[in-house]
């Protein structure tokens, strides 16, 4: 064989890749770290797979455990991801960072059961699967370890999911599956990095056109460390749902900034009122009011629109002044496109909404790239 194409097409010492990449999520994990590791290496003895962990900068030194293990280990990697949190974009960038035939993601907290990784695998290796979902709703699955009031949470939004996004999976809140690496880079573009649920995602944003099968799961306790889940995750939930309907065209955020802005209208009224009865003038009211309106704007949008990069410290300051700044341009060209509206069209209504729609889109889009960019 000529020795030139030997070398070029395996080079010397190469190692293929595994066949299988765990992508793990974690945020504040490092006590469950050691446990699913070794749990791994029992279960996937004798397959090709790596674990990669995926932190967001986490204050207990999970990063620090997993690459401790990587050491001596290199099935265990670990990516730190520095100035961002969020699940589903933890995730993604995991799944985008391997090689492997076929892709797992599983929570960390020991949750999920590894054992039925290899079922999921068999899965895929018949060929005929493109991704395979650990159930907890299937038989011989179950989730009795949540609260009544979670179960019936789960239960409702995967009633939600099926119904309003054609999801037809028996448990598509669950983060435990397994997809072939090919489809999933497909697929990632269109991707919503925020939020909870990847795999409701996945599956609404392939619109029939994966294969899927389930497999059951028991899920277990937390073994270490605290859930992560609060109520923020309906909204990301309502996010996705918006997302997935409108084709991706309308984003939830912009329909929560304008939300904000609404409420924002009310304390404007409120605090002119408030003025009115200290009886100072109409100009100076405004003035008052204005700026009430935006920092109260701008504290909402910080606690809700843009949760996942809100703003504390020196920043929120500096942000408020930003916010301040491009509102105050954001309502002086909501003023003058409804007054050239007004001299086409000489219906008060159609320049009044056409001004407040171009403010609040000017709003939007400067302040998310300047104010709460993402870093
Ligand atoms: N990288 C990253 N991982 C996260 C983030 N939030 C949660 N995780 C991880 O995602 C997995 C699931 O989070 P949990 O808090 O256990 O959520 P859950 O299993 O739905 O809820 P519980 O049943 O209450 O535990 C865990 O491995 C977390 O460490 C995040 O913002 N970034
Ligand atoms: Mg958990």
């Amino acid at each position: 064989m000529d020795s030139s194409v030997t070398t070029t097409s395996i080079a010397r010492g190469a190692r293929p890749a595994p066949e299988l990449t765990v992508v793990i999520p974690t945020y504040n994990e490092r006590a469950n770290i050691p446990l699913l590791v070794e749990r791994l290496r029992k279960t996937l003895d004798g397959f090709e797979w790596e674990a990669l962990f995926v932190d967001d900068n986490s204050r207990d030194g999970t990063s620090d455990a997993a690459r401790a293990i990587g050491e001596t280990d290199a099935r265990v990697r670990c990516i730190r991801r520095i100035g961002r949190r969020g699940l589903s974009g933890a995730c993604i960038e995991g799944m985008l960072a391997t090689q492997a035939r076929y892709v797992a993601v599983m929570d960390a907290d020991l949750q999920h059961d590894e054992t039925a990784l290899v079922a999921m695998l068999e899965k895929l290796r018949s060929g005929d699967i493109d991704l395979v979902v650990a159930s907890r709703h299937l038989s011989g699955g179950s989730d009795e370890v949540f609260s009544a009031l979670r179960q019936k949470i789960s239960r409702g939004s995967s009633a939600i999911a099926r119904r309003v996004l054609g999801v037809s999976l028996s448990d598509p809140m669950s983060g435990f599956f397994m997809i072939r690496r090919t489809e999933f880079n497909a697929l990632a573009p269109q991707l919503s990095s925020q939020g909870f649920k990847i795999l409701v995602d996945i599956v609404a944003s392939a619109r029939g056109k994966l294969r899927i099968a389930e497999v059951p799961f028991v899920f277990r306790e937390r073994q270490h460390g605290e859930s992560k889940l609060d109520a923020r995750v309906a909204i990301d939930f309502a996010a996705l749902i918006v997302a997935k309907l409108t084709n991706d065209m309308v984003s939830f955020r912009f329909l929560m900034f304008c939300a904000v802005g609404l409420t924002g209208f009310g304390i404007h009224l409120a605090f002119l009122q408030v003025c009115a009865m200290q009886g100072l003038s109409f100009a100076k009211a405004q003035i008052v009011a204005t700026l009430g309106a935006i920092a109260w704007n701008f504290v909402l949008n910080n606690a809700l629109t843009y949760h996942d990069q809100r703003l504390t410290g020196w920043p929120f300051i500096t942000g408020l002044i930003r916010f301040t700044l491009i509102c105050s341009v954001g309502a002086l060209s909501n003023v003058g496109i409804a007054s050239w509206i007004y001299d086409y069209d000489s219906d008060w209504w159609h320049a009044g909404i056409a001004g407040a729609v171009m403010g609040a889109v000017w709003n939007y889009l400067v302040s998310s790239a300047i104010v709460w960019k993402q870093r």
